[in-house]
């Protein structure tokens, strides 16, 4: 198909709806939906045919590394059958055909000017118009400018001395020549191993007489078994294509799978090392990742995978040093896209390849002949370079893009990228990015992402034609919001912890950020259909149909928090209110009974110590560490009715190991059977107790402090107020975390959070009528902030929540104790709920809170030091993030 150009007579001066810049998967969508809405639209494409990445990375052994069936248009179901993929994993000139075959069929080429490059866009207030320049001199307008340029689109520039230097050849995968390259007889150096390299290093060996690798950073590759389209995969896709497109759309990746649960150390070995072959025997790049469901957070599990990669290697390639280099090490599976490959390692068992390990020996300067190492001298007829891509950001702020008051987008960007939703940033109105850095794109499939963009694009366009607004831009409190919650997404997974191009770590000088959002395709789909539902929010609009905007931030849940409540929803539980006192205690225990243990301490005994009442339970956990060491006298949750001491067993062994401290958890007597003050008073004796016989136990005397979750918070504030009045003992510091300190349920804290966040109100007033009579709940022994001095308490902690009916009375008593003298400091945790924080290793994105409440307990042990001193006394009263 011979190309047609949109003439240059046809754009000056023009005024357009729309200018779309880049022609591949997205733009050329792009263009076929805002075509269809009646939008005069043109698109501006570099290059001088579509196909966008397809077109430009011709190297060989170039593929998708997503099956076809999956990579490919859903917008229209003709294509479905109309279009029939060769293999499994196409090749570069099969992909690009098909969006030859598009462009075509729905005869998008007449509306792209293509070998044209966007030098320029300019926002003009005045007339709410883009003002577009290219380096043809066209000069246009439009009212809507939308950059479809792609991830990966910007080569990097070329970041080693001496590169100008090299007499020889030299080629580079993204921009690959298009007759395609002979190296029979060539000595060949390839740098850089990552996709593009991995993909093309096996197919240049075919023809090369010499190639050697020069590897700086090993990746993890395994065989893509391509071949026909699967059968069966074919055979599921026909039966129902509309129901297989539907759950890609709502998958995490944009490929129909289903998440599992199973945490990586539920199995055993074996049964590990079987789903991991089968993962790996499957060729489907998703499926090592996705074994297991804290992979891609939790290190230990992570490293499993690791080490089965590397067994691979080593199983594949002869000669041992060159598999111990080639095996990576240092950056955990998945933090770097991993790839899938056809023969990469079988590759350096020929005789005419070599690998140069870089970490070893790096690239001292290219020379004119060919590579100096630290130690060596190579000489090459050609270079490749494979060495990656500003990605993300580089295409977008390559082009000279001003907002408002001229404020430039490259500057705006400076320390990373912000946007709303990945899709505009606030100061650029009418300017949208298709796949926009903050959106899963490259984590995703793209072409469902981009379909999923486009389409909200379109609408939106739409919305306004329909309401009369002309100018829509989103606000910067929505904005900073998604850029937090794209960071604490980020930042409960592994991925901060590699030098990747997803970190911006490639390219020297840029900003490290972490650049896609994490949260998966279907959450980030559902959210964005939550913005237009709950009427734009975070946009502003303008226009004769009148300015409007519903300022907020959307998704304020942690994420991890967000998937557990999503999961309960889906098991449809039960309700615990409604269930008689035993139905609700084996509830409880069974719902606890899969969780993560928590982490190793030094030993763990249980015993039983003297109540005002009988024995009481009691387990102490001593720490790895040597003693004696202070002690945490501990309360568990469960509204005085529920919990026990193996309720809150992961949280002892982690509070044990952050303040490095003996912690005894008190199993103390429970309502309806012991209804109020028995906690309380149970609490108290135990700390008595403990006080008198901390040499046995393995602490330090007078080093005493106690903590407590929920109802156990509300033990160890009012314990502490009854040490304070009997004269003793000294306790050293209270961590008190979500506690209940009164009785009032009409907080503001309730009525937002009372419903849908695990404990509501409904069940707050449950544990409340089991444990006391309303008269009593008024007693400080029931509601601590209802005493009437708080002075002389020891030091405080207090833990609150967002999301937590139960975070007023906490900041309350936080402040109260403050206003009383006492050295007490609130720590606000943004986006969780009450039971996020003794969550341990299943909300990850609560580990930084835990992580003060161990630094909260030492300070105070240390402010304490052998005595049982009191700290002196500081007020503070801060809500810091808990992450
Ligand atoms: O680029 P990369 P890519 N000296 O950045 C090395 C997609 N894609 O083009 O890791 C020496 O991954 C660099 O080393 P290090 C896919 O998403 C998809 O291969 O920075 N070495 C690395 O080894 C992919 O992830 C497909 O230490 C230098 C390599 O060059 C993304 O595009 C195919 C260097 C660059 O690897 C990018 O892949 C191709 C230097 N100065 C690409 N600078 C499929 O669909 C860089 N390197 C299959």
């Amino acid at each position: 198909m011979a190309t047609q150009h949109v003439r240059a007579s046809e754009l000056a001066g023009r005024d357009f709806d729309v200018v779309v810049v880049g022609a591949g998967f997205a733009g050329l969508y792009m263009l076929h939906r805002l075509r269809s809405f009646g939008f005069a639209t043109v698109v501006i494409e570099s290059a001088d045919d579509v196909g966008g990445t397809w077109y430009w990375n011709r190297y060989p052994g170039a593929r998708c590394d997503i099956e076809s069936i999956d990579y490919s248009y859903s917008f229209d179901s003709e294509l479905e059958t109309e279009w029939q993929w060769s293999e499994r994993y196409a090749t570069q000139p099969e992909i690009l055909r098909y969006l030859g075959h598009v462009a075509d069929k729905h005869d998008l080429r007449r509306d792209i000017r293509f070998s044209t490059r966007v030098e320029s866009a300019t926002w003009d207030d005045a007339s709410s118009r883009w003002h577009v320049r290219t380096d043809r001199g066209d000069e246009l307008r439009c009212r809507f400018y939308v950059m479809a340029t792609g991830c990966l689109s910007l080569p990097k520039t070329p970041d080693i001395p001496g590169f100008d230097r090299f007499r020889g050849e030299t080629y580079f995968t993204g921009r690959w020549p298009h007759e395609g390259v002979d190296f029979s007889g060539q000595r060949v150096a390839v740098i850089g191993t990552g996709s593009s390299g991995i993909q093309s290093i096996p197919l240049i060996a075919q023809q090369a007489a010499e190639l050697t690798v020069f590897q700086r950073t090993p990746n993890y590759s395994r065989p893509a078994y391509n071949g026909p389209v699967p059968a069966a995969k074919k055979a599921t896709f026909d039966a129902d294509p509309a129901a297989y497109r539907a759950a890609a759309r709502l998958s995490l990746a944009g490929v129909p799978r289903e998440r599992t649960l199973v945490r990586t150390f539920s199995v055993s070995a074996e049964e590990r090392l079987a789903k991991f072959e089968e993962a790996y025997a499957s060729g489907d790049l998703l499926a090592l990742s996705t074994t297991f469901a804290d992979l891609g957070a939790d290190r230990a599990a992570n490293e499993t995978v690791c080490e089965f990669m590397r067994d691979k290697v080593r199983s594949i390639v002869r000669d041992p040093a060159t598999a111990e280099a080639l095996c990576p090490q240092g950056h955990f599976y998945g933090t770097k896209r991993p790839c899938i490959d056809t023969n990469y390692y079988e590759t350096f068992n020929l005789s005419h390849v070599r690998l140069v390990d870089l970490r070893k020996e790096p690239i001292r300067t290219i020379t004119e002949t060919g590579i100096d190492t630290a130690t060596r001298s190579f000489a090459f007829d050609a270079i490749v370079f494979a060495t990656g891509f500003d990605a993300m950001t580089g295409p977008i702020v390559a082009v000279d893009v001003r907002g408002r008051n001229g404020e430039s987008l490259a500057k705006k960007w400076a320390e990373g990228p912000k946007t709303y939703l990945g899709l505009m940033t606030a100061g650029f109105p009418n300017f949208f990015m298709i796949t926009g850095p903050g959106s899963p794109s490259v984590l995703s499939n793209m072409v469902v992402s981009i379909e999923q963009h486009v389409d909200w694009v379109t609408a939106c366009l739409d919305h306004m034609r329909t309401e009369r607004l002309d100018v829509v831009e989103p606000t910067p409190v929505a904005e900073a919001g998604w850029l937090q919650h794209v960071n604490d997404c980020a930042d409960i997974t592994l991925y901060p912890t590699a030098n990747s191009w997803y970190m911006g770590a490639n390219v020297p000088g840029k900003p490290r950020v972490f650049l896609p959002y994490v949260g998966g395709v279907d959450r980030y789909r559902k959210t964005c259909d939550e913005v237009v539902n709950r009427g734009y929010l975070g946009f502003t609009f303008d226009g004769p149909g009148g300015g409007r905007c519903t300022d907020g931030v959307v998704n304020r849940l942690q994420l991890d928090v967000w998937t557990m409540l999503d999961l309960m929803q889906e098991l449809g539980l039960p309700p615990i209110e409604t269930l008689s006192v035993d139905h609700a205690r084996a509830f409880s225990t069974m719902l606890a009974s899969d969780r993560p243990p928590g982490p190793e301490v030094g030993d763990i005994v249980d015993g039983e110590l003297p109540g005002p009442a009988g024995p009481l339970p009691y387990r102490r956990y001593r720490p790895p560490t040597r003693g004696p060491h202070p002690i945490v006298v501990y309360f568990h949750g469960g509204g005085w009715v529920l919990g026990g001491l193996d309720s809150d067993d992961p949280f002892c062994r982690d509070l044990c190991v952050k303040a490095n401290a003996v912690v005894v958890s008190v199993n103390y007597r429970h309502a309806p059977e012991a209804r109020f003050p028995a906690a309380a008073d149970d609490g108290f004796a135990a700390v008595r107790w403990v006080a008198a016989n901390a040499e046995t136990l393995g602490g330090v005397p007078g080093r005493l402090a106690v903590c407590g979750w929920s109802a156990g918070g509300n033990i160890a504030a009012v314990v502490c107020q009854m040490a304070r009045d009997a004269g003793g003992p000294r306790i050293a510091g209270q961590v008190l975390v979500t506690p209940v300190t009164d009785q009032d349920l009409t907080r503001a804290s309730y009525v937002a959070n009372g419903e849908g966040y695990v404990l509501t109100t409904a069940l707050m007033r449950w544990f409340w009528d089991h444990y006391a009579d309303p008269a009593d709940r008024l007693q400080p022994k029931a509601s601590p902030l209802r005493a009437k001095d708080l002075s002389g308490l020891p030091p405080a902690l207090v833990v609150t929540c967002e999301f937590d009916p139960l975070r007023d009375e906490g900041a309350a008593y936080a402040e109260a104790l403050a206003r009383a003298g006492v050295d007490a400091r609130h720590l606000g945790c943004r986006g969780q709920i009450h039971t996020s924080v003794p969550a341990v290793d299943v909300i990850r994105s609560a580990a930084s809170a835990r992580e003060e409440i161990g630094a909260a307990l030492r300070g105070f042990f240390d402010a304490a030091g052998g005595q049982g001193q009191r700290g002196t006394m500081r007020a503070t009263d801060e809500a810091s993030p808990s992450t």
